[in-house]
């Protein structure tokens, strides 16, 4: 088997194997906190925008209140669309919160599940990422015999590990994938309603096109996330826990050694465990992350357009330039105050686009017929 740290001995291998590790950034006591891009712009936002920095950042949100356009699609909730305040000032590179229009759509009242996903594979015979061994020629210098299909697989370390080292919880096991999760001995039986794991940007991109739907931009996915909200930390409100139940399946003790599973996971939940938001949409915090359409960068909010906006023409992440990355959202199972913290609705992750692990995810959405 291929240890992470013999993948990363591979050179070009890391390209594709760790990207989507994307909350491997620790926070609250240990250094660096939270994301921290290098050189991001001061530019003004542009003249159409507004930014928590003008004095409109009192102008509250406007949601929509026309009704859905129809009946919705089976699986599908209406989001109505409107204006809210985007991203999150406590993150680099979700600075600065800023008005975003986006009009309404259908979203997935969860994520896809594995029986879901199973339906798409036995219609089309697709193979996601994982499944395929890697070309000879995208790792010219990794020995053929290394070259296994596979993903990376959270294996927690026995003793605390310093948060800085993400290599010391992931492993690239040869035979992970969406049937495996955890590796070639495991099953998806019995977790069919659990969230498709292993899954890259293609992989769900090509879910989406065959299930007659795309992937979420990600102004509308975080509409969608805060529920009606306007700026607050939480899906669900100001507070992490209002109550004694936590409302998202996120991490509770010592990550990565010690997962107390007070809300009842250790890993993946049954989609549609936690109550949904004010728009019927489950999960949007933590238990998988979400492939969005857009590309990444962590400078995208000093320049996005206020209406529907796209995402950028090109990827750049500073912290590994080169390797074309798209964003992610909503955090995982993995995420506690203590690490990652992206289960908030504002904050940002991204992954390479061709890779996959044990804790991405995605769900879709649908423009109503013009
Ligand atoms: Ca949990
Ligand atoms: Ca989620």
């Amino acid at each position: 088997m291929l240890t992470v740290v013999g993948v990363f001995g591979l050179g070009a291998w890391q390209n594709r194997s760790m990207t989507a590790e994307s909350e491997a950034q620790p926070v609250a006591s240990v250094e660096p906190t939270r994301v921290e891009s290098p050189a991001l712009p001061s530019q003004a936002p542009t003249a159409d925008r507004k930014t928590a920095a003008d004095k409109s950042a009192d102008e509250p949100q406007h949601i929509n209140a026309a009704d859905p356009p129809g009946p919705a699609p089976e699986g599908m909730v209406w989001v109505p669309g409107g204006r809210y305040w985007m991203g999150d000032n406590e993150f680099s590179d979700a600075r600065p919160e800023h008005l975003v229009e986006v009009d309404g759509f259908w979203m997935d009242q969860h994520e896809v599940t594995n029986a879901e996903f199973a339906e798409f594979v036995e219609a089309t015979g697709y193979r996601t990422v994982a499944e395929i061994p890697p070309s000879p020629d995208d790792f010219p210098t990794v020995p053929p015999a290394d070259l296994k299909a596979g993903s990376i697989v959270f294996t927690p370390p026995e003793h605390p590990v310093p948060l800085t080292n993400h290599f010391a919880w992931w492993s690239y096991v040869p035979g992970a994938d969406w049937r495996h999760p955890e590796g070639p001995e495991s099953t998806i039986e019995g977790r069919e309603d659990h969230p498709a794991v292993h899954i890259s940007f293609k992989d769900a991109q090509a879910y989406a096109d065959w299930a007659g739907k795309r992937l979420p931009t990600e102004a509308e996915w975080e509409f969608a996330a805060r529920g009606g909200l306007d700026r607050q930390p939480f899906c669900w409100g100001e507070e992490l826990q209002p109550g004694d139940d936590w409302l998202a399946n996120i991490w509770q003790g010592n990550f990565p050694t010690e997962n107390t599973e007070s809300d009842g996971y250790r890993t993946t939940a049954p989609v549609e465990s936690f109550e949904p938001n004010a728009y019927g949409l489950h999960e949007m915090a933590g238990n998988v992350w979400e492939w969005c359409a857009d590309w990444y960068r962590p400078d995208y909010y000093y320049h996005s357009p206020a209406k529907n906006p796209p995402g950028p023409k090109t990827s750049h992440d500073p912290q590994e330039p080169g390797l074309p990355k798209r964003v992610q959202r909503g955090g995982s199972f993995m995420c506690s105050d203590l690490y990652c913290v992206r289960y908030r609705p504002g904050t940002r992750g991204k992954g390479e686009v061709t890779s996959a692990a044990g804790h991405v995810g995605f769900r879709c959405v649908k423009s109503p017929e013009k």
